[in-house]
């Protein structure tokens, strides 16, 4: 694997799968592959569960990490080619990332949409021009229109939660939030159910909530959520701002929460969320700290995720 922006770079995902649950099996089985290299971790957000998990993944596999919070740390990026640079802006992006990629071996990158140039967003302006001029791997840590290491890892949750012959009902359903969110998750979580393609894969959402069908393929959309709910294996619950009257928040409806009575049509449906989740506006207490929910021992396999991506990586850099 020659970069991991999407799903797209993966040569098969059940492998990447077998890989990641290998090392969760056996962490320091390969305790040497990256000796003598060094990770670097660009954030151009905040991160919780990404920036942990890489690093100690990176660590698992012998490798150096650098964190560079620079938003805050660094000078101000200019990503437009050709731009004048007599503004905010005291850095191109083509030295910033060309002088990373002399210090790192893999250079990973966390930067997310504005939500205001739809056009600027989904063709994925910052990390193209990362990929573009460092000269070395690039990771997304979640980019504009992406998360690729979180929807490898629910991909592995799925596996490795589901014990029976039948295929899973996996359902992903829009909640409400008070903030207008990235549309990367969900992008993100379609695309690999339908690369996967071992679970019956629906979405459900308020209409004028429609995702790129870029991502969503021929996935059905089910508007009626108790419909769609119905005989769930799997609820993953997320929100996101809308793509068609882009980055705007549309619905308010608090009826779209994921509560025990929006469960119990489910087959006792495993719930998932990427966090961090808004408690009682996304999902509710009882569900988040009742027996359905499997929302940390998903966040404790984006290690296997971060580290299964890195060896794949190294091994094709070696
Ligand atoms: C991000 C998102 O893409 O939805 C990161 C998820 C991994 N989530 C948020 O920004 C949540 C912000 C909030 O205030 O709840």
């Amino acid at each position: 694997m020659k970069q991991f922006i999407s799903v797209d770079d993966v040569p098969s995902v059940p492998r990447l799968v077998e890989t990641a649950l290998g090392y969760k099996k056996q962490p320091f089985k390969d305790k040497t592959l990256g000796e003598n290299k060094t990770l670097g971790m660009i954030f151009l957000n905040p991160s919780l569960r990404t920036r942990l998990s890489t690093q100690v993944a990176a660590k698992n596999l012998g490798m150096e990490v650098v964190v560079f919070n620079i938003d805050k740390e660094g000078w101000q990026l200019e990503m437009n080619d050709g731009a004048i640079m007599n503004g905010n802006t005291t850095e191109h992006v083509k030295e910033a990332a060309a002088v990373m990629g002399q210090y790192f071996d893999i250079l990973s990158i966390r930067t997310f949409p504005g939500l205001k140039d739809k056009e600027a967003d989904y063709t994925e302006k910052y990390i193209n021009q990362f990929i573009k001029y460092a000269g070395v791997p690039v990771v997304s840590l979640e980019s504009a229109t992406l998360h690729p290491l979180q929807s490898l890892t629910d991909v592995i949750t799925i596996k490795e939660e589901w014990q029976q012959a039948r295929r899973p009902k996996v359902v992903m359903t829009w909640a409400p939030h008070v903030k207008p969110l990235p549309q990367a998750v969900p992008n993100s979580f379609a695309e690999w159910m339908n690369a996967w393609g071992e679970a019956d894969f629906v979405i459900t959402h308020p209409k004028g909530y429609e995702l790129d069908k870029k991502f969503t393929g021929s996935a059905p959309i089910e508007y009626d959520q108790d419909k769609a709910l119905e005989g769930a294996d799997f609820v993953y619950v997320k929100n996101w701002s809308s793509y068609e009257d882009y980055g705007k928040i549309t619905c308010t409806d608090s009826n779209w929460m994921v509560t025990n009575e929006k469960l119990r049509g489910t087959n006792q449906a495993k719930v998932m969320h990427c966090l961090p989740v808004r408690r009682n506006v996304v999902i509710a207490d009882e569900v988040l700290d009742g027996p359905q929910s499997i929302v940390i021992k998903e966040a404790g396999n984006r290690t296997w995720a971060a580290q299964a991506v890195l060896s794949e990586i190294l091994k094709s850099s070696l």
